[in-house]
């Protein structure tokens, strides 16, 4: 047996052990005394810390944080070094902070789903880098959202995209935003709305691998295609780049095909798999009109077609899997392990070649692990995730260890680690998982904060931890708490965003739209009302609007402001209605008038000292006879 071979073993013994450990409560620490110092740093390095991430009242941030947040549906953006939270985008949930969610077309955007489960922001890129025009993010009901960077709003959801189930592994783009990849966690039979026994689990139910296409000008997505899988469960992603653009990779867990208890049933092979996905070759494919339509969608049977999908065996019940900047390797952390695994593309690509294979799945050949892989890096226990620095630093997430490893690309050596408060998940530096990291900071992105921050009972906001890894030591700089559930994040220069401060007036093309209060007023069509308003300091225009009991009312408010930051808002008490239109917007919100009084509308937003004044009524005249 080689010596990584025994090193391999002896980790997945210890990690085994140390997984059982954590379970048990090992993570939970004891809460320090209110007012209590506990920082273990000295004061020289607290001082040093404080200056690095402190940004002066009037400066600005360096980069830009995107955060998931989880199943809030929103992400949340933040300021690095200061760590200040600087706004929430709203996505798959109504935000009565921005009206998002009660006009008439972010309502359309949500359909009847009024959560998502966010994980892996994914901003838009060409040649691999951050291009600061989309952040596309993915939500477990199968969907996929376009955030436009222009003005930080939800512009697009797609989906519920058929066949996918769970959608996990997403929403990780191509180096030049092709496509926005995702793949099934659960897998089920497809097309959905087929019903299969759990008994016939690993032959009836599939997974599939997706890719919704992007419009390389608008960002538009629309429905690409997929691939068909045996049902593993699809984990985490990352698309190839440089050398091996063209490429997707996603990892996934029980290749067992188990069922039941999975904890116990899905890790009992010593290994799962990383598909690798020539998506160039699929495209051609489906091109050339193979494939069969399931579910409304083009999917690929890898049986059918071979040559386009391959299996990469990796350490047990892998979850993150990471591209270098180069695009040379192809970095799974099989997260029961205490190892990561290191695959070498030039080496896959000769494997492939040399059919090089142990076996398949469902008709998908197996790779040879000892053909493919490079190294086995003993980062330490609980391996999640790898992202990277400029100089060939790689900084991997150890959940089990509650620590970062940082290590050496070539000569594998894990040269410094550092604890994390507590048990860290994801990981994100700057850029560190483009083709040119930019390195200077990097955040973990921790599960639990207890005993971090004044407590604030028994739902604790989780934590995330500012590092320091311009030095060849990585240093803890700052804490700093947030909403659920941190999964993933990206860091992105500041100054490669460009976001617009009003709506242009002339690009305001709703025909509902308004300039001059002189245009302000209520019609009526039937029992279709339409009032036009306008929003401007410091008058609702009309200030009052009457209709009939029964009567279907369109308002259609437009803020006419070309002002930065003066917002105004439309609460409609009694009628549930919020909207909330940014200078130089135009929204729309349709309701029926069925209960019959008067109601007072109100601008929700601080806009003037006159704020308070802005206001009117909604009058409801009952129906008669
Ligand atoms: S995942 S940590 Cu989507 Cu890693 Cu949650
Ligand atoms: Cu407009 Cu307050």
């Amino acid at each position: 047996m080689s010596r990584q071979g025994k090193t391999w073993m002896t980790w997945s013994a210890v990690a085994a052990f140390a997984v059982l450990v954590a379970l048990a409560g090992r993570c939970a620490p004891s809460a320090p005394k209110a007012g209590a110092k506990k920082s273990a740093a000295g004061s020289s390095d607290l001082a040093v810390a404080a200056q690095k991430t402190y940004i002066a009242p009037g400066d600005l941030d360096e980069f830009y944080m995107f955060a998931s947040g989880g199943h809030s549906g929103n992400v949340y953006v933040f300021g690095i070094p200061s760590m200040r939270h600087l706004s929430t985008i709203p996505v798959y949930t109504p935000y009565p902070a921005t009206g998002y969610g009660f006009d008439d077309e972010s309502k359309a955007m949500l359909g009847n789903l009024t959560w998502g489960d966010v994980h892996h922001p994914s901003l838009s890129e060409t040649n691999g880098d951050y291009d600061g025009r989309w952040l596309f993010v993915n939500d477990m009901n199968g969907r996929v959202a376009r955030i436009d960077l222009r003005d930080f709003k939800t512009k697009q959801i797609l989906g519920p995209i058929p066949n996918v189930s769970g959608n996990h592994g997403s929403a990780f783009v191509t180096p030049n935003t092709e496509y926005s990849m995702m793949a099934s966690r659960f897998s089920i039979p497809i097309p959905k709305g087929t019903v299969a026994p759990i008994d016939k689990y690993a032959t009836d139910y599939k997974g599939v691998l997706v890719a919704v296409k992007i419009d390389p000008k608008s960002g538009e997505m629309a429905l690409g295609w997929q691939i068909m899988t045996p049902p593993f469960n699809w984990d985490l992603g990352d698309a190839g780049k440089k050398v091996s653009d063209g490429w997707m990779f996603w990892t996934c867990y029980n290749s067992e095909r188990a069922t039941g208890k999975l904890e116990v049933t899905s890790t009992q092979r010593d290994r799962d798999y990383i598909a690798a996905v020539d998506w160039k070759a699929v495209e051609k494919a489906v091109a050339e009109g193979k494939g069969d339509m399931i579910g409304g969608v083009k999917v690929i049977d890898p049986k059918k077609v071979p040559g386009l999908v391959y299996l990469l065996p990796c350490g047990k019940s892998p979850h993150g899997v990471d591209v270098s900047p180069d695009g040379k390797y192809i970095v799974g952390s099989g997260k029961l392990q205490g190892v990561t695994t290191v695959f070498n593309f030039e080496k896959i690509q000769t494997a492939i070649r040399n059919k090089d294979f142990t076996g398949d799945e469902d008709g998908i050949p197996v790779l040879k692990y000892e053909s493919i892989k490079d190294a086995e890096v003993p980062v330490g226990l609980g391996p999640l995730h790898t992202q990277f620095g400029p100089d060939g630093y790689a900084y991997t997430s150890l959940f089990v260890d509650s620590a970062i490893a940082k290590w050496k690309m070539g000569t594998w050596e894990v040269v410094d680690k550092i604890p994390m408060s507590y048990s860290i998940g994801h990981l994100t530096a700057a850029e560190g998982d483009t083709c040119s990291p930019k390195g200077k900071y990097l955040v973990g992105l921790n599960k639990l904060s207890h005993g971090r921050h004044l407590s604030v009972g028994p739902s604790q906001p989780e934590s995330s931890q500012l590092v320091d890894i311009s030095e060849e030591k990585m240093k803890l700089l700052y804490d700093a708490f947030t909403e659920p559930e941190p999964h993933y994040a990206q860091m992105v220069l500041a100054k490669t965003l460009h976001p617009i401060e009003v709506y242009p007036k002339e690009e305001n093309k709703n025909p509902l739209a308004i300039w001059d209060v002189k245009d302000a007023g209520v019609t009526r069509k039937g029992n279709e009302v339409l009032a036009k308003v306008v929003l401007v300091r410091s008058t609702i225009t009309p200030t009052a609007i009457e209709v009939e009991q029964g009567d279907t009312v369109k308002v259609a408010l437009t803020n006419i402001e070309q002002t930065t930051d003066e917002l105004h808002g439309f609460g409609l008490l009694d009628y549930n209605i919020n909207v909330v239109c940014d200078p130089g917007e135009t929204k729309t919100v349709t309701f029926k008038a069925d209960k019959a009084g008067v109601f007072p509308y109100y601008c929700t937003n601080f806009c003037s000292a006159l704020h308070q004044e802005m206001q009117g009524y909604l009058i409801v005249k009952p129906r008669k006879g």
